[in-house]
């Protein structure tokens, strides 16, 4: 496939409501948009990289500038997805950047072979159950509220957010209210190793899984940490390529893996860890970073893979936005449905995309 230009278009979407983490909260998303362009392909990329370098090292504006100064210059003139790896990799890190790249290459190239995403990567389901990612609340009732209405919507597992000081008392009173529901946490590195007594009290509360209790680059810690806990604990942040994760489970870190493409430089990545995991029967889930419904579609393409085999938060559109930039995807009886179409299978809503849209460069290739 030979491109003519590729548009940086920079995007701000209003979030329904705050998200917070343990690293921050989000009022509404920046993202960047990648749409490639020639003569018969168009195809579009999300970068989930977010306003500030918080989750990861990597924040939107930096993200721009990589692609902008040194990837778009290392595209060759006949560009494939498979080919990016190789093009990219003298370009350190900078995941997030190179994900959103690739995903924009694939939907061409899916377009004009008229194969879906999900066909592509190897989906053996048409639709995947949905989790959700809950922020932290300023009390419990207001947590418990959400996680009903939540509930009461179909979602499969909830999923809380938790930091220090906001992490037994929230578990406990969704136990209390709502029984033998899935159920997990994610602190986003909040912890440190001389938590692991307190981590333990998450125990008897039955949890699927803790995610990323401590810094992405402490897999010791995670090893010692998974050792005295019944709790299985999940790799998010630490995952940052197939060899990483083939680290993790060897040394003991996780015995479960979050996917994300963003994390780990693209959706061909995130299938061959999802490959990876699966031969050494290893489960995965599909993470999420509050993506439109463009990284949403990829999402549960990737989602509906057959090693997936816990929900992934892969949310419905209303969960994050009152309108989403391409038709809202929905939640029914707990489930969402794969795009089935060329590519990604659905594209950007133009009167929407031009409403939210802050700028947009061409660059010419
Ligand atoms: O750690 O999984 C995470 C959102 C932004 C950044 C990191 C994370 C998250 C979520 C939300 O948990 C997942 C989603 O529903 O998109
Ligand atoms: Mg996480």
């Amino acid at each position: 496939m030979k491109l003519a230009g590729v548009e940086l278009r920079r995007i701000r979407v209003p979030l329904v409501s705050p998200f917070r983490t343990s690293f921050g909260t989000e009022i509404d998303r920046e993202v960047l948009l990648v749409r490639v362009f020639g003569d018969d392909a168009e195809g579009w990329g999300e970068c989930v990289a977010a306003a500030d370098p918080l989750y990861s090292a990597e924040y939107v504006n930096g993200a721009e500038q990589v692609i902008r100064d040194f990837l778009l210059p290392r595209l060759p003139a006949e560009v494939t997805a498979r080919g990016l790896g190789a093009a990219f990799e003298p370009v350190r890190g900078h995941p997030m950047a190179k994900a959103a790249v690739e995903m924009a290459v694939l939907d061409a190239e899916l377009r004009l072979a008229g194969m879906s995403y999900a066909a592509y990567l190897g989906a053996t389901r048409t639709r995947v159950p949905a989790g959700v990612s809950v922020g932290i609340m300023d009390s419990i009732p207001e947590l418990l509220d959400a996680v009903g209405a939540y509930l009461e919507q179909g979602y499969a597992r909830i999923k809380l957010k938790i930091e220090p000081g906001w992490d037994l008392e929230p578990v406990r009173a969704v136990r209390e209210r709502f029984g033998d529901i899935l159920l997990q946490v994610d602190a986003n590195a909040a912890y440190r190793r001389a938590d692991l007594r307190h981590l333990a009290e998450l125990d008897p509360f039955g949890l699927l899984l803790i995610e990323q209790p401590l810094p992405e680059d402490d897999l010791l810690g995670h090893a010692r940490l998974a050792r005295s806990l019944t709790t299985p604990v999940c790799l998010d942040e630490s995952i940052t390529s197939a060899r990483a994760a083939a680290d993790a489970v060897t040394l003991g870190a996780c015995s479960i893996v979050n996917l994300k493409a963003g994390r780990v430089g693209g959706y061909l990545e995130a299938r061959r860890i999802h490959d990876l995991c699966a031969a050494h029967g290893v489960p995965v889930w599909c993470g999420g970073m509050l993506e439109t419904g463009l990284g949403r579609a990829a999402n549960l393409a990737l989602a509906a893979l057959p090693g997936c085999t816990l929900p992934g938060d892969v949310s419905a559109s209303d969960r994050y936005y009152t309108r989403d930039i391409t038709e809202p995807f929905r939640l029914e009886d707990g489930l969402m449905t794969v795009p089935s179409g060329p590519g990604l299978g659905v594209a950007p809503v133009p009167d929407v995309l031009r409403a939210f849209t802050e700028r947009a460069d061409v660059v010419r290739l």
